[in-house]
């Protein structure tokens, strides 16, 4: 039985088998990886969160990456809520927790493909610190923020990512408080893979999230995604699909863009694209290296200590 079955020991992952997931006679590619018993789903009309999943799940079938070796964290949010809906080894943490849960996951096993997967204010916010370290450490995850720029599941209170001018409800006479730019803040920390895209790119956010599989370290993927019930309605945006047009209009694609240059603004252009692509030792490999110098041959590789 592979390791990470024994590890997580999760009914579900038992199941997985890639070959599931090439099956001719099943109309939506992307319908094996949800759990439809789940469904309706909680998001709302014209929220952009289901579409991230349409493109990770899309993802998954490109970069045709072991599933049994794939373990999805989330923190809590209506983003969070992705670990429930798809038929993964996935994991619905605590507020904040993701990063330092899925690190956990990836030192006691390094050979799993870790994903985190959380909102702008569960990984910017209470996970601030999580964040930074993480990618200080290029611990080898894979983070997709859902950037909706508000504290969507719990009323639409401003985050760290609501842009100055606009309004939400703890800000009611508009936000003047300077927000963050994460593509800028994580490549400083020291991630290897930083890019944007808006839920309208659709293949371009699935080819991003492709590409950090393939990548060892930090990798972090913004998503840029409506939130029609809050932000958009509070600041007279519009629903889901004029959000659409608003980042159709507004985006512009910047591959290798200094990440200090693309901080938003609520009503400027959108700068989308692979900013960062770099090499840099992951942590676990910092790790081997320091404890094999230091120890000689007293060290004993961690792969002969993980239980099979
Ligand atoms: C320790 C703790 N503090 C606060 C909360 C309340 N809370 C739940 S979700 C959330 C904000 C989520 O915002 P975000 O991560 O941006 O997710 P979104 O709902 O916007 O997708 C907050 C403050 C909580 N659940 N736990
Ligand atoms: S409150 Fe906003 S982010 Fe949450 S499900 Fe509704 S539209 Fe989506
Ligand atoms: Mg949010």
């Amino acid at each position: 039985m592979p390791e990470i079955l024994n590890i997580l020991d999760n009914d579900l992952g038992k199941n997985l088998n890639n070959d599931d997931f090439n099956d001719d006679d099943v109309q939506n590619p992307v319908e094996p990886f949800l759990r439809s018993d789940r469904v309706p789903h909680i998001w709302c009309p014209g929220c952009g969160i289901g579409t991230t999943v349409n493109s990770f799940a899309r993802a998954l079938l490109e970069s045709k990456i072991d599933l049994r070796s794939l373990a999805l964290v989330s923190g809590i949010g209506c983003t969070g809520r992705v670990a429930g809906y798809v038929k993964l080894d996935s994991f619905h943490t605590t507020h904040g927790r993701a990063i330092p849960f899925a690190t956990g996951l990836k030192l006691a096993n390094p050979k799993l493909n870790v994903v985190v997967y959380s909102g702008d204010g569960d990984l910017s916010a209470i996970g601030g610190n999580h964040l930074i370290h993480a990618a200080r450490r290029n611990i080898d995850l894979k983070v997709i923020c859902v950037n909706n720029l508000i504290y969507a599941m719990t009323g639409g209170q401003t985050a760290p990512t609501t842009p100055d001018h606009s309004t939400t409800s703890t800000n009611p006479y508009g936000v003047f408080e300077p927000s963050f730019n994460l593509p800028h803040l994580v490549e400083a920390a020291g991630a290897v893979y930083v890019a944007r895209w808006t839920m309208f790119h659709v293949r371009q956010l699935t080819r991003a999230i492709s590409e950090a599989f393939h990548k060892k370290g930090f990798s972090f993927i913004e998503v840029i995604s409506p939130c029609p019930t809050l932000y958009q309605r509070r600041n007279k945006l519009g629903d889901g699909l004029d959000a659409m047009k608003d980042y159709k209009a507004k985006s512009k694609v910047r591959n290798g863009a200094p990440t200090s240059e693309v901080g938003m603004t609520m009503t400027g252009e959108i700068i989308v694209g692979k900013f960062v692509d770099r090499e840099r030792p992951d942590y676990q490999t910092m790790m081997r290296a320091q404890y094999a110098d230091s120890l000689g041959e007293r060290f004993v590789e961690q792969s002969e200590m993980v239980c099979s």
